[in-house]
């Protein structure tokens, strides 16, 4: 009897799943009411800005200009979600953070999310109080070493010190790769990674290690880039992106779909540049992503329906913002690599906007 009504249970469930399912994807299907905005959407609307944590020491991914003001791929997902939530992406008020202040100041409300070439983890993820975004930019974790010191590959630091920044994912990983393969060695870590190239350049570093980005922002802008050789090793993931408090989900999730509204607008081929043209489009996922024809989406997310608008018109699409700070015209010179849309063999690939 028991297993015919559980028999029974399951079947009921299914057929219900099946409607939510159906229903969820009828074009004829009722509205959702909006969610409530959350309480640090609501602090941002209410401040007229948003408190973005950034790094102010890696040009190409957050540093001030000569300006004094703050740019970088990193510092661009902030703008971005300015602009969806404000509809200004110059409506940030950046905070610099060191690698070791970013769970405590994200735990306190000083800053409403952190864009600092952050590493996804699972204990950071369920210890830090903290949603992470989608990746922005997927990297690994590489060595640096002075070219005239001959060493190739990670054999030749046994015995060496090797040096990098705290409260960083960098010290387990070199910690297990030189471990993991009989390798002795000292590591010596410093609160920033100003610190790190200052030992290093002092002669009291035998290599430094962090994400590959980090070494090649930090090349890139050392007084002479050949001197320094990046090994051709990559020894751990880093899923960068950006953060944002675990109580808020509704601001999590404008977040997560600024990035992958980023990433849908390069799909389509809409920039910063043409986006006027495509405000025509009979094309129906441009007009969804867009808030074209009535489409409703951004109310979904409590965010006016052509959030995207601002956030393309005044941003750009992932493509720009990857050229714009990283790219081949920059200084650093970097390739999308694993950071190619899906299409062209990377990993960036947004969620389906509708
Ligand atoms: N992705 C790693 C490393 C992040 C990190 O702090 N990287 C260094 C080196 S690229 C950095 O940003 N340094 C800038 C500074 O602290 O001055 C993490 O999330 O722990």
């Amino acid at each position: 009897m028991k297993r015919i009504v559980s028999a029974l249970g399951v079947a009921a469930i299914l057929s219900l799943s099946a409607t939510a399912v159906m229903a969820q994807d009828a074009p004829t299907a009722t509205p959702l009411p909006n969610p409530v905005v959350g309480e640090v959407t609501q602090r941002i609307l209410d401040r007229g800005s948003l408190i973005c944590g950034v790094n102010q020491a890696l040009p190409g991914f957050g540093a001030p200009n000569d300006a004094g003001e703050f740019v970088g791929f990193d510092v661009d997902f902030c703008r971005a979600v300015a602009a969806a939530i404000l509809g200004d992406a110059s409506a940030v008020t950046f905070r610099p953070i060191t690698a070791a202040e970013r769970q405590p100041v994200l735990a306190s409300g000083e800053v409403d999310m952190i864009a600092r070439n952050t590493t996804a983890t699972l204990t950071r993820d369920t210890l830090w109080g903290a949603t992470f975004a989608p990746t922005t930019f997927y990297d690994g974790q590489g060595i640096m070493v002075f070219t005239e010191s001959g060493i190739t590959e990670i054999e030749g630091l046994e015995g060496g010190t090797i040096c990098t920044n705290a409260g960083t994912t960098t010290e387990q990983n070199i910690t297990d790769a030189m471990s993991s393969r009989g390798l002795d060695f000292e590591l010596q870590t410093f609160q920033d990674f100003d610190g790190v190239m200052a030992a290093f350049f002092e002669d009291r570093c035998d290599a430094v290690t962090s994400d590959v980005s980090g070494l090649a922002s930090r090349r890139a802008v050392s007084p002479d880039p050949g001197a320094l050789q990046i090994l051709d090793i990559v020894i751990s993931k880093e899923p960068l992106g950006p953060l944002s408090p675990e109580s808020d989900t509704q601001f999590a999730d404008v977040v997560r779909w600024v990035i992958f509204g980023v990433i849908e607008a390069e799909e389509y081929g809409i920039t910063s540049e043409n986006l006027g043209d495509f405000l025509a489009s009979e094309n129906p996922g441009v007009q969804r992503l867009l808030g074209l024809n009535n489409t409703t989406l951004g109310s979904t997310l409590n965010l006016p329906n052509d959030f995207m608008q601002a956030v393309i018109g005044q941003v750009g699409n992932y493509g720009e913002i990857f050229d714009r700070n990283l790219g081949p015209d920059t200084i650093f010179g970097l390739n999308r690599g694993v950071n190619a849309l899906w299409r062209d063999g990377g990993l960036q690939y947004a969620w389906p906007f509708r």
